[in-house]
């Protein structure tokens, strides 16, 4: 090799090291040293001289996370030893049943036990060869799991690799296997579910659900938007645990660079253990993800073999399981509530319960199909539980005490305006047509001010409700025109808050262009789409006046949502709406992204593993040369781009004649100089 071929490559592991070790801080210990936008160039310049030396691309590279070769399905893949589940105690008397059966086996008083969080995710083992990440694997049945390393790779506080040195100083050898625990922070999952929920797609009831839905999506990009995080616990070699002391696993995994939880401890008694125990019930909500209870676990791993197991649950850790927050209530009656896509949703009204430190009195019910699927009926009493931050729900019917009599009916008009309300054939949801209902306003405006939209802090139900009844936001551009006057005069204001709120509606005016197109509410337009949309327009004025054919032309915008986007503007009111943001003083301009025009009005489809690009890269390359690229193949696709291994897309486009590309022609096409390999 070359020597300068040598520096070259010298310089890019160096800047990889630099990229893991700020990864390590801003995921593993949440310390970050460097801002976002320096790490964003360090990334940046990397990309790049992987782009100019594709054949110096690793896969352990902090490039790679996303993208590689998408499935048709999850193989399937023998675990190295059983992966075992933990048996649970409800109160303190079992308890201390389980202590002193490991005294009776062991034959001794005197043992340590470390006590662990119970983290509320799904159980995922990690292989390490020669200190890379070679396979994630979830836990199965216990004897086989399914591979779903290409999503792992995504989670960022899981190393794609570990230095050498770093696993010899940590004692860890270099062929290895980690298992923990997979989870979606309480954040993540509301963000994302609210998001779901304002562009009228299917919501998760809960955080370790949407883990489970995430890490077994056939697209990597999608697992890496939903930020899942990774506690490992248990670190094996050929199968078995490696260190002679639990508590020793979990400082060599720390040393390695892994995220092992912080909340644990060695403790010398029960009785302390008991203490662990009461302490993080009564701090359990101040975490950033959900638990369930506390793992105790046999320090020393000599016991732990020596007490062996109970089926598939090892004798020597036992969980404790905290009341899950919830309780058993009557089911008095239930509500149709319109939200701001004029979607109904069934309220459940209780009987007031005390769960987790607040009444209870409404508690979802999603909508008919889950209604019919628990068979409630009204008179019913039922089950309900809440998460930390979520929203409470009945979970299921409680058939020891009387039934219920009446049954659910389906709506038939709106609650709130009146209107007769329709299902359009193959949806679950019921919808209130009617554009002038006020509960749609109350919707639409919450969603303007919302964290991630406006961020006017303290814009919540009750102002808004008090806003909207006192006719003063008949829509969203009148909370521009509001007084300090107007604010006095509702309840609970006083001249501190009423400034609070109109320095935070002062202060929206200076966001971005995108955040004004998503708070417009537009059906089918998240987040991204705005985005997308603020980038190729460069200006609300250009949006407002763009065609079905030209908003097709925008990245990820299909017909659907081009046609959304044109209703919208064609209804005078709403236009009418826009003038007004933009006479307040809201950011209507904004940077258009410059692209190409050489692929304008082409549609690509990427199949298969490309040699030299990830598919982050290949996607970018043609959308920065005016193309687009698309998820599935149809008669409207100009070309499929095939890599090695390409499946059934490939198959598609042979059968409807759409035209297949290899990278090189692709690279042509987009006016890339082609890269040797
Ligand atoms: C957790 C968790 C689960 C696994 C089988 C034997 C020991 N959910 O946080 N399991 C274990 O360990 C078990 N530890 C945990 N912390």
């Amino acid at each position: 090799m070359p020597a300068a071929t040598k520096d070259l490559e010298r310089k890019i592991e160096k800047l990889r090291e630099k990229i893991r070790h700020h990864e390590y801080l801003y995921y593993v210990l949440d310390n970050p040293e460097i801002s976002d936008a320096d790490f964003d160039k360090l990334m940046q310049q990397l990309k790049d001289l992987e782009t100019e030396h594709p054949s110096l691309v690793m896969l352990d590279s902090p490039t790679q996370r996303v993208g590689g070769k998408p499935r048709e399905g999850f193989v399937k893949v023998p675990h190295s030893s059983p992966m075992l589940s933990l048996d649970n105690t409800y109160n303190e008397e079992e308890l201390r049943d389980w202590e002193r059966r490991v005294h009776e086996l062991s034959g001794r008083s005197d043992v340590d036990y470390v006590c662990e969080l119970k983290l509320d995710g799904m159980s995922l083992a990690l292989v390490y060869e020669d200190g890379r990440l070679v396979r994630g694997v979830t836990r199965g049945d216990g004897s086989v799991g399914e591979d779903v390393t290409l999503n792992v790779r995504t989670v960022r506080s899981v190393p794609l690799s570990i230095p050498k040195e770093r696993l010899k100083k940590a004692g860890i050898p270099r062929d290895f296997e980690v298992r923990g625990e997979l989870l979606m922070p309480t954040a993540s999952f509301k963000r994302i579910n609210e998001e779901r929920e304002r562009n009228g797609l299917p919501t998760f009831a809960n955080p370790r659900n949407f883990t489970a839905g995430t890490v077994r999506q056939l697209d990597s990009n999608v697992t890496a938007e939903r930020r899942l995080d990774y506690f490992p616990y248990i670190l094996l070699q050929n199968g078995r645990t490696y260190f002679d002391r639990h508590s020793k696993t979990l400082a060599a995994l720390d040393a390695a660079g892994f995220k092992v939880n912080q909340n644990r401890k060695l403790l010398r008694s029960m009785d302390e253990v008991w203490a662990f125990i009461e302490q993080w019930e009564e701090k359990r909500d101040s975490l950033p993800y959900e638990i369930d209870g506390i793992v105790v676990k046999v320090d020393r791993t000599a016991l732990q073999d020596e007490l062996g197991f109970t089926g598939k649950a090892p004798r020597s850790a036992i969980a404790y399981k905290y009341a899950a927050r919830g309780g058993v209530t009557k089911l008095k009656g239930i509500r149709w509530q319109t939200g701001r896509t004029g979607k109904l949703t069934p309220v459940a009204e209780l009987e007031p319960i005390p769960i987790g430190g607040t009444t209870v009195r409404n508690a979802t019910l999603h909508n008919m199909d889950e209604i019919r699927r628990l068979g409630v009926k009204i008179g019913d009493w039922v089950r309900v539980e809440r998460g930390g931050d979520v929203i409470p729900k009945v979970v299921e019917v409680d058939k020891d005490h009387p039934r219920g009599v009446t049954d659910v009916e389906d709506p038939e008009k709106c609650p709130v305006c009146g209107t007769k309300v329709v299902r359009t054939e193959g949806e679950v949801d019921y919808r209130c047509v009617n554009a002038n209902c006020p509960a749609k306003l109350l919707g639409t405006i919450l969603h303007f001010a919302s964290r991630g939209v406006m961020n006017i802090d303290g814009m919540g139900e009750s102002l808004v409700s008090q806003l909207i009844d006192r006719g003063l936001a008949k829509n969203v551009a009148e909370i521009y025109d509001l007084t300090k006057k107007d604010l006095l005069s509702l309840e609970r204001f006083a001249d501190k808050s009423a400034q609070n709120i109109l320095d935070e509606i002062e202060n929206s005016k200076k966001l971005p262009l995108e955040r004004v197109i998503y708070g417009l509410g537009i059906r089918m337009v998240g987040e991204r789409t705005a985005q997308f949309l603020a980038e190729h327009f460069g200006s609300m004025e250009e949006l407002e006046q763009a065609g079905v054919e030209e908003l097709q032309n925008v990245n990820e915008v299909g017909p659907r949502i081009a046609e959304s986007i044109v209703e919208f503007f064609s209804i005078p009111a709403n236009r009418k709406l826009v003038d007004r943001l933009g006479e307040a003083g809201l950011a209507f301009k904004g940077k258009k992204k410059e692209r190409g025009t050489k692929l304008r009005g082409k549609t690509f489809v990427l199949t298969g593993t490309l040699a030299k690009h990830t598919r982050d890269e290949a996607k970018k390359m043609i959308e920065d040369a005016g193309g687009k690229v698309t998820g599935s193949v149809s008669k409207k696709t100009d070309y499929v781009v095939a890599g090695a291994d390409a499946g059934s897309k490939l198959d598609k486009a042979k059968e409807l004649g759409v035209a297949v590309i290899d990278e090189k022609e692709m690279e042509k096409l987009a006016g890339q100089p082609a890269l040797s390999s």
